[in-house]
């Protein structure tokens, strides 16, 4: 890593997070034309041509893969904050898959391809047998897909959060399981199609549930770090990486990354879908430390959901159907209680009709909380 890498690194880590926010980068690739314009410690490690690429060119991801940007952002930096001692590991996924089609791999770390339910488990290994062999030096981050995460892995990352393992375990979500045809996850939103949510029935596509919502089950486990990042903003997701490794213990980071074949979107839209999903509400970014939230980054204006949701063909059916005003709305409600849970928008900023109607958000907008309550006690329950 060259000095200027590591000047730019040791500088941004005590950057403070509003001063963060007053630089605005457009991400248009490595060399991008904001980094080379922004102050040295304003930069993106991408734009330091001396860099070491973690990812490099030749894997197989689908023109504007979401995943494969968030994943060079993030492994780049982890490998450049700890002088490239970093072991990866990998869940199946989309990104196991298009980066490492046996024999050949496009990674140029130490990788290890896990099952897709074992990553935290087989971190967490790595991590204690690097320990027994006095190399706590070298550092541990693991990665998966939404799928790997919250499903089938969700078991292992459980007991990774409360040994406290010292793993950065960082999910890329693209909510669905895409390297397998896109199946429903448990991080699918709602009305979303999808092979197994098809647009058809009375309530076509993905039914309105919470979903998990693993950012927030990871911090009920009140591990050291938690942050929620998209490919919209990579600079605050360098930060949020190279935060992370400042510490030792469970670390996990949640990144939105937007896949055009699975969302049925065009390619160019990866980085506008993922702005668009935090200025709606629908995807909050934000930083929580021992359980608490430590940072939100604030939206400056609501953007409708409409204007997310129509550039997706996954939610074409939403905009045909007889009720689609309704359907709308509940995903606009979703949206409105994040503003408020979250504190995304300052109030006063707003016009009196969008602060009403944000301050009047449902406690419970999918409404499954609701469906579940008994409409009158029963006999044996009054009895009882
Ligand atoms: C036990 C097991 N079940 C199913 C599979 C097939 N499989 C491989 S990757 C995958 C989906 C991955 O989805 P996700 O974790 O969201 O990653 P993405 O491909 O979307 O990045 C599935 C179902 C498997 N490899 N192992
Ligand atoms: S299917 Fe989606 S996640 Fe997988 S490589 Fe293509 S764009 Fe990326
Ligand atoms: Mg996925």
């Amino acid at each position: 890593m060259s000095e200027t890498t590591t000047d730019t690194i040791a500088q941004s880590q005590a950057t403070a997070i509003p001063a963060r926010e007053q630089v605005k980068f457009y991400q248009v690739g490595s060399y991008a034309v904001g980094n080379r314009l922004a102050d040295l410690q304003w930069r993106s490690l991408q734009s330091d041509p001396n860099r070491k690429n973690s990812l490099t060119s030749g894997h197989r991801a689908c023109q504007g893969c979401g995943e494969a940007l968030g994943a060079r952002y993030a492994v780049d930096t982890a490998s450049a904050v700890t002088n490239n001692n970093i072991v990866a590991i990998n869940a199946t996924g989309c990104l196991e898959v298009f980066s490492t089609p046996y024999p050949e791999t496009a990674w140029t770390i130490p990788w290890l391809h896990s099952l897709f339910g074992n990553t935290a488990a087989v971190a967490s290994g790595a991590a204690a047998g690097l320990k027994a062999m006095g190399k706590d030096d070298i550092r541990v981050v693991a990665q998966g897909g939404d799928g790997g995460t919250v499903d089938i892995g969700f078991g292992c990352l459980s007991g990774m959060f409360e040994r406290n393992d010292d793993v950065l375990y960082i999910c890329y979500d693209n909510e669905a399981y895409m390297n397998t045809g896109v199946q429903r996850s448990g991080a699918t939103p709602p009305a979303a199609r999808t092979a197994t949510t098809q647009p058809v029935g009375e309530h076509p596509g993905n039914v309105f549930t919470q979903g998990k919502n693993l950012p927030r089950i990871a911090m009920a486990h009140e591990i050291p770090y938690v942050a929620t990042a998209t490919v919209a903003d990579l600079r605050d997701l360098e930060y949020k990486v190279q935060k992370a490794m400042s510490y030792h213990g469970a670390r996990y980071i949640h990144v939105l990354v937007p896949c055009p074949l699975g969302w049925g979107s065009n390619s160019n839209l990866t980085v506008t879908l993922a702005r668009l999903a935090t200025q709606t509400g629908l995807f909050p970014v934000y930083e929580a430390e021992g359980g608490e939230i430590t940072s939100v980054t604030k939206i400056r204006r609501p953007v409708p959901v409409e204007k997310y949701l129509k550039p997706q063909r996954r939610f074409a059916h939403v905009f045909k159907e007889p009720d689609s005003a309704e359907v709308i709305a509940r995903l606009q409600a979703i949206a409105d209680r994040n503003i408020k849970r979250y504190g995304l928008i300052e109030m006063e900023s707003l016009d009196e009709d969008v602060q009403k109607r944000i301050l009047s958000a449902p406690e419970d907008p999918t409404g499954r909380f609701a469906s579940t309550l008994l409409a009158e006690p029963t006999e044996s329950m009054q009895t009882a």
